[in-house]
């Protein structure tokens, strides 16, 4: 990256990928997700792809310092485990880092399991801060090891998430990929998406990841950490190409695609996801507003053909375009057991996927 301004630049998804390096993982990356989806074709499972967690945006080619977009991850790893319950097959595509599937019940900022363990019998009184940490250079204890058990407040949520943590995996139905900046985001999007075209209708896009509007080109990047010693920093960043245009015309035309939208001013959320259904023709757009996104989502559709116009006292009335879906849930849950949203979505999306794959949706 240099001082001097530039000429912005518009990136299409065509010229973006003819000049930003692939990331060296990808083939392996895709391989393994060819294998994955080969499986769940033979074993007739629909699969969807869920894409959970924010990109990067790298200022320097060796990486100091980028500018990240906001997410947990918390949508798309709630709604993965929801989407395996009805027997979907997952490819979860994360930020690495971010929460996941089963483990997110476990976060180590929010919930750490050290917290739900147990040593057996206390340990002796005698005991100093200095002989608690052996494990660093200390040889492994010769007595026999206590046992480690969990405390019973914990112990009846563990074994849910426990059992259905090993179910999914004795079934082999979730698989895992992670990016960090949004190049290496394009790049397995375009990747993954060709793979699932092979599934037809039966597979569906849950884009949840929070994905960098704006990016700069490799070509602009500085090689090493920028100094400092020269004053104000100016960057001036070129269009993300908008991904989803190919993604529905080339890369699978027959999957089910739905886009998430975040705002923060409420105002804009419908106008908005109905602009992103107009470009680029999909299926739904899930509308949500940072403030109150774990209580409250609507989901934006086209209004199917045979319901666009309507007889009222025999005279022709065109009907709205899009819809609106609205799904809400008590923002006051119980800690023990709190409602997800995630649920009604995604119970919501299975009917319109089942509705999508026998044909009788737009
Ligand atoms: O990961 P999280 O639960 O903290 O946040 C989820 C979300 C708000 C990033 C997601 O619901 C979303 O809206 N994703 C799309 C963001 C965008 O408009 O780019």
């Amino acid at each position: 990256m240099s001082n001097t301004t530039h000429e912005p630049q518009t990136f299409s998804a065509e010229s973006y990928f003819a000049t930003q390096s692939q990331p060296p993982s990808l083939d392996v990356d895709i391989q393994g997700v060819h294998e994955f989806i080969q499986r769940q074709r033979q074993a007739n499972r629909s699969v969807v792809l869920v894409t959970s967690g924010g990109t990067t945006v790298p200022l320097e080619l060796n990486v100091v310092r980028f500018l990240d977009n906001f997410s947990a991850g918390t949508r798309g790893a709630t709604s993965a485990e929801y989407f395996l319950k009805a027997g979907y097959a997952v490819i979860f595509m994360h930020r690495q880092f971010s929460l996941q599937p089963f483990s997110r019940h476990y976060s180590h900022s929010t919930n750490p399991f050290l917290n739900f363990l147990e040593i057996d019998g206390a340990l002796p009184s005698s005991s100093t801060i200095d002989s608690a940490f052996p494990y660093s250079h200390d040889p492994p204890p010769t007595t026999p090891m206590p046992q480690i058990t969990v405390t019973t407040d914990e112990r009846a949520k563990l074994f849910s998430v426990l059992r259905a943590y090993k179910a999914v995996h004795a079934q082999g139905t979730l698989h895992m990929v992670s990016f960090v900046s949004v190049n290496e985001y394009l790049w397995l999007l375009r990747a993954v998406s060709r793979e699932m075209s092979v599934l037809g209708r039966k597979a569906m896009y849950y884009l949840a990841a929070a994905v960098s509007d704006f990016f700069l080109p490799q070509q602009r990047l500085s090689e090493h950490k920028i100094q400092s010693g020269k004053g104000n920093l100016s960057i001036e960043m070129d269009q993300v190409p908008k991904i989803l245009k190919p993604l529905v015309s080339e890369w699978n035309p027959e999957g089910f695609i739905v886009s998430f939208k975040l705002e923060t001013d409420e105002t804009i959320l419908i106008p908005k996801a109905q602009q992103a259904l107009e470009r680029y023709g999909h299926q739904v757009v899930i509308g949500n507003d940072l403030h109150n996104r774990k209580y409250r989502v609507v989901l934006i559709s086209p209004v199917a053909q045979a319901d666009a116009t309507k007889k009222l006292d025999g005279v022709v009335v065109s009907q709205p375009k899009y819809e609106e879906f609205w799904i809400e849930i008590d923002s006051h849950q119980p800690t023990n057991h709190p409602k997800e949203i995630e649920e009604d979505i995604v119970e919501e999306l299975l009917k319109r996927h089942n509705a999508w794959i026998e044909g009788s949706c737009a």
